[in-house]
C-alpha cells in the first residue's frame, strides 16, 4: 500500500525546512485541534481567542509576511501549512487565512508604518484578531457596488453601512473595513467598541461551523484621519489581499480531501461487504484511484503555483485558476469519500461529511467557481462576462 501523496512523490518537491514546517503544523493539529473539533462544529461554536494564541506561538499567523513580529515564510511552507489545518477543518483554516491574509496583508501591505507597528505585532502573536469587511448583503461577487461609505468631517472620517459573512467579526479586536469614499473605494481600520460599530453573528450554519461569521453595522462610526489605510486605493486594494488568502485555499482544499481519502482508504480496507473487503472491489479501487489522480494532480498544482508566487510572478488569473480546480476537486472528492463510509459517513465519528459540508462554503467565499470561471474566460477571450 502507497500513500496518495507518496504516489506522487510530493515530498521530493519540498525542502527540508517545508517538510519540517509541514509536520510541526500536523503535531499542533493533532494535539490542539483534531481531539475537539468535531464538538466544535457540532456545538457551531470555536475558542478563536485560545486557538490565535496557539497558532500565534507556532508562528502560524502572517507567517508569509515579513517584520513586525511575522515568520516571513516562503508561500509553499504558508501553503503546507493551510493543507495541515484545513486537513483538520476548513475553519481553522479561514481563521487563519482571515487573520493573515487578509487582515494582516491589509496592514502590511497598504498601512501606515504607524497602523503596522500598533496592530500586526499583536495579531502576529494571536493576541489580537482582526477581521476584513469587503462583503456586503446586497453585493458578494460584486463588491464594486458596495454600499458602505466613509465620508469626511472636518478631520474625521464616519461610516456608514453593513458587512455581511464576516469571519472572525465579533471576536475581532480591529475590522478591515472598505468603504466607498469621494476617492473610490478604501480601507478603514475600525477598532472593536468604537462607538455605532456593533456586530451579530450568522447562526444556523450548515457549513463552516467550526468558525465565527458576523454581521457588521457601522452606524455613524466616527474615526479619526489615520485609520484609512493610505496606500490602498480603489477594488485593487481589497483584490489585492483575496489573492493571497485564495493562494492558501489552493493548498488547503487539498488537505481536506486528502483527510477525507485516506478516512475512505482506510474505512475501505476495515469494512466488510458481501464476506471481503470494500477495498477489494473493482468500484471501490476506481473511486479511490480517481480520488488520488485529482489529489495528486491538485497537489502538484498548489506546489508549481507556490514556486511561482516565491519568484514573484504568480498572476491572479493563475490563482483563480488553482482556486477553481482545486476546490471542485476537493468537494467531488469528499462527495466520494463520503459513499465509500456508507451511513458511516452522514456522522461526525469521521471527518468526511464535516470536510464536506465545509468546503460547500470554501467553493463561494474568496470568489465563487462562476466567479473564478469567468476570470479565466476573460483571461482566455480578452472579454469580461462578469456583468
Ligand atoms: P475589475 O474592473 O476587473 O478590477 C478592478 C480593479 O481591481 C484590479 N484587480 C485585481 N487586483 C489584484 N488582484 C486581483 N485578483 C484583481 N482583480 C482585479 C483591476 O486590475 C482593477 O484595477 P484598476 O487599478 O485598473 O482599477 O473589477 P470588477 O468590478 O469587474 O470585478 C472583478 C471581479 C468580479 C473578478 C471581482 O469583483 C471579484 O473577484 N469578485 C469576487 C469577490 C470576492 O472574492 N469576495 C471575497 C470576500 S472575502 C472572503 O470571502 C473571505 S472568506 C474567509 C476565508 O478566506 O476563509
Ligand atoms: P452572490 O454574489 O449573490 O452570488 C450568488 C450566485 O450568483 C453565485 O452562484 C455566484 O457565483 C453567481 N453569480 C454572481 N455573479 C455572477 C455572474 N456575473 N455570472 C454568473 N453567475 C454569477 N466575505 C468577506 O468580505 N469577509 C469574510 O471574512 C467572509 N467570510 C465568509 C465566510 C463564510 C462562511 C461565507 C459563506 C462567506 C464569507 N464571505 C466573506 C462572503 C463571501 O465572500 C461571499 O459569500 C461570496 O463572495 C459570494 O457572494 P454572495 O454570497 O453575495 O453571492
Amino acid at each position: 500500500m502507497i500513500s496518495p501523496t507518496a504516489l506522487f512523490a510530493l515530498d521530493t518537491l519540498l525542502t527540508e525546512e517545508e517538510r519540517e514546517i509541514r509536520n510541526t503544523v500536523r503535531r499542533v493539529c493533532d494535539r490542539e485541534i483534531r481531539p475537539h473539533v468535531a464538538d466544535w462544529f457540532e456545538a457551531g461554536e470555536l475558542p478563536v481567542r485560545e486557538l490565535a494564541r496557539t497558532l500565534g506561538g507556532t508562528g502560524l499567523l502572517g507567517m508569509h509576511l515579513d517584520g513586525y513580529g511575522c515568520a516571513g515564510m516562503g508561500a509553499v511552507s504558508y501553503g503546507l501549512a493551510c493543507l495541515e489545518l484545513e486537513g483538520a477543518d476548513s475553519g481553522l483554516r479561514s481563521l487563519v487565512s482571515v487573520q493573515g491574509s487578509l487582515a494582516m496583508y491589509a496592514i502590511w501591505k497598504y498601512g501606515s508604518e504607524e497602523q503596522r507597528q500598533r496592530w500586526l505585532p499583536g495579531m502576529a502573536a494571536g493576541e489580537l484578531i482582526g477581521c476584513f469587511g469587503l462583503t456586503e448583503p446586497d453585493f458578494g461577487s460584486d463588491p464594486a457596488r458596495m454600499r458602505t461609505n466613509a465620508k469626511r468631517d472636518g478631520g474625521d472620517w464616519v461610516l456608514n453601512g453593513t458587512k455581511l459573512w464576516i469571519t472572525n467579526g465579533s471576536v475581532a479586536d480591529v475590522a478591515v473595513v472598505w468603504a466607498q469614499t469621494d476617492d473610490g473605494i478604501r480601507g478603514f481600520l475600525v477598532p472593536a467598541g468604537t462607538p455605532g460599530f456593533t456586530v451579530n453573528d450568522v447562526k444556523h450554519k450548515i457549513s463552516l461551523r467550526a468558525s465565527v461569521t458576523s454581521e457588521l453595522v457601522l452606524d455613524g462610526v466616527r474615526l479619526p484621519a489615520d485609520a484609512m489605510l493610505p496606500e490602498a486605493r480603489g477594488l485593487r486594494g481589497p483584490l489585492g489581499c483575496l489573492n493571497e488568502a485564495r493562494f492558501g485555499i489552493i493548498f488547503g482544499s487539498m488537505g481536506a480531501a486528502l483527510d477525507c481519502l485516506e478516512t475512505a482508504i482506510a474505512y475501505a480496507a476495515e469494512r466488510e461487504v458481501f464476506a471481503r473487503p470494500l477495498s477489494s472491489f473493482q468500484l471501490t479501487q476506481e473511486k479511490l484511484a480517481d480520488m488520488a489522480l485529482e489529489l495528486g494532480k491538485g497537489l502538484l498544482l498548489a506546489v508549481h503555483l507556490g514556486r511561482l508566487k516565491e519568484a514573484g510572478t504568480l498572476t491572479p488569473e493563475q490563482v483563480s485558476a488553482g482556486k477553481l480546480n482545486n476546490v471542485r476537486e476537493a468537494i467531488d472528492i469528499a462527495r466520494k469519500c463520503r459513499t465509500l463510509l456508507g451511513a458511516s459517513g452522514v456522522t461526525l465519528e469521521y471527518p468526511v461529511i464535516r470536510h464536506s459540508v465545509n468546503l460547500e462554503s470554501v467553493l463561494t467565499y474568496e470568489g465563487t467557481s462562476e466567479i473564478h470561471t469567468l476570470v479565466l474566460g476573460k483571461a482566455l477571450t480578452g472579454i469580461a462576462a462578469f456583468a
